[in-house]
């Protein structure tokens, strides 16, 4: 093994849901490592406000129009990459919403959009990458799963459902296609300073920390919120070489929340 085995350089690296947040900057760190970035979206504006954020980076990304909820765009998407880029040898299942609604308020509509988006997709978009993967004989699929594939709270059922569906998920990928030299294993980032956790991080009205800021800080043994920037290397480790034996693993980079059952009030 040499340190070579942690680049990237010459693959194809698709994030998902990358124009901004934790897909943005595993996306930037697979650069860094030497790969060529594809990302999707499902807005023109933020398909223009993620291509200038990877130019103000200087990286040179290609983006798609695409909800990976949808089969036919995925597909379309994944043969359009291989046309003008080449076969996807990374993949990264970011794409992600969260509900946070108590269960008995919560519809059946809008439980099945949170399971379609951040299970249902992963299925869909990991299904269309494979056969190339398969062909080329190597492949990498990172599924970004969450401390909701081990634990629950309150009002996050449709998420959590999902979350722990995408780490089965992820094991099962690693089972059916591990001979094909391909690897599957989960990132689970812990409580992550992005827009989807802003509502949990707002400052009250007297000026004071939002009170699951607060909790969130005392059940983190490094006492803080992680950042994007967090997760780039365990993603740049489990997209290289140096991870070839590594398969069906879900690497929380949580600060050690699992661990720890929280400071005293
Ligand atoms: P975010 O800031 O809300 O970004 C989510 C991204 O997913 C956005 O780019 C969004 O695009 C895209 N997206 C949503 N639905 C899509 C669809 N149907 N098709 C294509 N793109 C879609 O979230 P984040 O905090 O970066 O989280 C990214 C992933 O990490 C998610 O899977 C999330 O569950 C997971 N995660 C987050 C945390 C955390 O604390 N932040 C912790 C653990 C796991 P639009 O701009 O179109 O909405
Ligand atoms: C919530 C948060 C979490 C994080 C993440 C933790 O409402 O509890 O949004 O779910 O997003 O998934 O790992």
């Amino acid at each position: 093994m040499t340190m070579n085995d942690f680049r990237l350089d010459g693959k194809v690296a698709l994030v998902t849901g990358a124009s901004y947040g934790i897909g943005f900057a595993i996306a930037a760190g697979f650069a860094e490592a030497g790969a060529k970035i594809v990302f999707n979206v499902r807005s023109q504006e933020n398909l223009e406000k993620g291509l200038a954020a990877y130019k103000e980076k200087g990286i040179d990304a290609k983006g798609y129009l695409c909800d990976v909820t949808d089969e036919a765009q995925v597909s379309a998407m994944v043969k359009q990459i291989k046309q003008e880029i080449g076969v996807i040898d990374i993949l990264v299942n970011n794409a992600g919403i969260i509900k946070r609604t108590p269960m008995l308020e919560m519809s059946a509509a809008d439980f099945r959009q949170v399971v379609d988006i951040d299970l249902n997709a992963p299925f869909i978009v990991a299904k269309a990458v494979l056969p190339g993967m398969i062909q080329k004989g190597h492949g990498k699929i990172i599924n970004i799963c969450s401390m909701m594939s081990e634990l629950g709270r309150e009002t996050v059922s449709a998420y959590a459902a999902a979350k722990g569906g995408l780490k089965m998920l992820t094991r099962n990928i690693c089972s059916e296609f591990g001979e094909h030299n391909i690897q599957c294993n989960g990132i689970g980032p812990g409580y992550i300073a992005t827009p989807q956790t802003a509502p949990l991080r707002e400052r009250q009205p007297d000026g004071s920390r939002h009170p699951f800021d607060q909790f969130i800080i005392a059940k983190t043994p490094a006492g803080r919120w992680g950042t994007p920037e967090d997760l780039m290397g365990p993603a740049i480790f489990l997209a290289s070489d140096a991870s070839n034996f590594v398969n069906g693993h879900v690497l929380y980079v949580d600060g050690g929340i699992l661990a720890y059952i929280g400071k005293q009030p």
